[in-house]
């Protein structure tokens, strides 16, 4: 039979992700292996040769690369506008392009004037059928994967792209029952909790040749009883399967109420764990639905140092922007993660991304100001204000920000950190590495606001001029 050729493309943001590796080893931790894709290699038959592009690890070339026969681009909504170039690039050869992900499927209407076929949903269940029809040239226009059943998942394929990255990737849960209101999760993946069977997890963790894995699960332990009780059943299969493995996942702080569940997790080989705590009022979590933060008599500070005991670093989350908070909401951010004695934090403006609640809400309130799309998605990293907020300006917002990952990541903040994780034997060097990063990344951020700044006043004073123009 003829081998199909196949390429697969993970866009780049020119905004997040100017990475050349091979420049230095360090630029090794900041790009993350894009599993979408790994995952339809592994779904994908024998008879396609397969070539996954990462453009994060630098654009390619495509006009010296083999015509292949379909190309498959993946997006999140900040690589739409990139992956629209690419798209437009293979078209122009008459080379078939389907897209998926989760701009595919929330932004269908517009990702099928890119492209020949468009997968909502995930894609286990119609994978192999959209590579039949391809190769007898009937593509649909739309495929839609919904939730497949994950008791029969097949594992990834880790074998691609190793070599390049510090972390390689697996997922052993989809869903989330919690649909807080800036998160596209429950929408996407839906509100059911989905396990993989553990046999299968631990499986596939063998294959990954990278010492250090990032769970993608959007919550490694869920958020009910049994839920927990898999995650440990997890735990102790990896254990026992003595990997060596070192890993990082997402949990909601409920992670820390379970002592047992904790010493498994190290055990496991768990180092990090990224948690949203998302706004230090109870005012700000009602209004961005995490009911699950909410909880009373929660002592924040005492179940992060419960996680630390582990010597489990955490990263703490925040959102900068609700309706609720007031000038000064940087610096009390920088004093609550503080408080809470996180090990690095990372505080992200609201953003409505499409297919949430708050999207809806902010649309209906003309509050999106950066809305020229496909362009503007490039700014939907959660690191640009995209958004009016409402007691701040654009200058005002990004003071708020900056002023907070200055208090936070101050030298002598920074220093006491180090220094308790030092005391505690708990990763001190990991905790130096974090932190300097993050600084470093502030730093960076501030002549991008700054570049941001002057662009948007700039297309203001253009559509302005354009409004007279034409009044
Ligand atoms: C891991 C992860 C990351 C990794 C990405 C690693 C990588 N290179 O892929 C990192 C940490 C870098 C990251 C960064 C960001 N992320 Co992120 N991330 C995730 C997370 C937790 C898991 C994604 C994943 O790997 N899933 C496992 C794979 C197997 O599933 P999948 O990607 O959905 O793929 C399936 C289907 O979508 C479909 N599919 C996907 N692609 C394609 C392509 C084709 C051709 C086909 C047919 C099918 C198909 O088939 C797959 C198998 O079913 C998701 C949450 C989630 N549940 O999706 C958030 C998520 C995707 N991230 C999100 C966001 C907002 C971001 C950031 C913008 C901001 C941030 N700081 O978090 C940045 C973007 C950086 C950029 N480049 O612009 C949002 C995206 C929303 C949106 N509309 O875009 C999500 C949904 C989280 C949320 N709370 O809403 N992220
Ligand atoms: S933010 Fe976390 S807890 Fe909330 S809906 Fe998304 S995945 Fe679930």
């Amino acid at each position: 039979m003829y081998v199909m050729r196949l390429y697969l493309i993970n866009p780049s943001n020119p905004l997040v992700s100017i990475v050349n590796v091979s420049e230095s080893r360090w630029n090794r931790y900041r790009v993350w292996k894009p599993l979408s894709l790994m995952v339809l290699a592994g779904l994908t038959p024998p008879d396609w040769e397969i070539t996954i592009v990462d453009e994060n690890l630098g654009q390619p070339d495509y006009h010296s690369m083999p015509r292949p026969d379909l190309v498959g681009i993946t997006a999140f909504t900040s690589q739409a506008n990139r992956a629209y170039q690419v798209a437009a690039h293979f078209w122009s050869l008459g080379v078939p392009v389907v897209m998926g992900g989760i701009h595919a499927t929330m932004c269908l209407n517009e990702v099928t004037e890119h492209v020949d076929s468009v997968v909502t949903g995930e894609a286990e269940s119609i994978w192999t059928q959209l590579l039949d029809d391809a190769r007898r040239g009937g593509l649909k226009r739309r495929y839609d994967g919904g939730h497949p059943d994950i008791n029969h998942f097949v594992p990834a394929r880790h074998d691609l792209l190793s070599g390049r990255y510090a972390f390689g990737a697996i997922q052993t849960t989809r869903g989330c029952p919690l649909n807080c209101n800036f998160c596209s999760v429950t929408t996407f993946n839906g509100a059911q909790y989905r396990q993989r069977p553990v046999a299968d997890v631990v499986r596939e963790f063998r294959s990954i040749p990278e010492k250090r894995v990032l769970v993608v699960d959007d919550n490694l332990i869920g958020t009910r009883p049994e839920h927990v009780a898999r995650a440990k059943e997890l735990f102790r299969a990896l254990a026992n399967a003595n990997l060596h493995k070192q890993w990082i996942a997402q949990a909601t702080i409920n992670f820390a109420d379970d002592d047992e569940l904790l010493a498994l997790a190290a055990k496991a080989g768990c180092r990090g764990v990224f948690i949203g705590f998302e706004s230090p009022t109870p005012e700000g979590l009602r209004e961005l639905g995490k009911k699950f933060n909410l909880t009373k008599g929660r002592d924040f500070r005492a179940s992060v140092r419960r996680i630390q005991r582990h010597k489990i670093l955490v990263v703490g989350s925040f959102i900068i922007g609700l309706d609720v908070d007031e000038p000064g909401i940087g610096h009390r951010i920088a004093e609550a993660a503080s408080r809470y004695h996180v090990d690095t934090l990372n505080t992200l403006f609201l953003t409505p991304l499409p297919g949430t609640r708050l999207w809806d809400q902010m649309e209906s309130e003309e509050r999106i100001a950066l809305n020229r799309f496909p362009e503007d998605w490039k700014y939907y990293t959660l690191t640009f204000p995209v958004a009016r907020y409402k007691h701040f300006t654009l200058e005002g917002i990004v003071r708020e920000m900056i002023s907070c990952n200055r208090r936070f990541y101050s030298l002598p903040r920074i220093l006491r950190r180090v220094w308790s994780s030092f005391r505690e034997g708990s990763h001190p060097l990991l905790n130096l590495v974090g932190n300097l990063s993050y600084r470093n990344n502030c730093r960076m951020d501030r002549k991008t606001y700054a570049d941001f700044q002057c662009q948007r006043r700039h297309f203001s004073g253009i559509n302005r001029m354009q409004l007279q123009t034409q009044a």
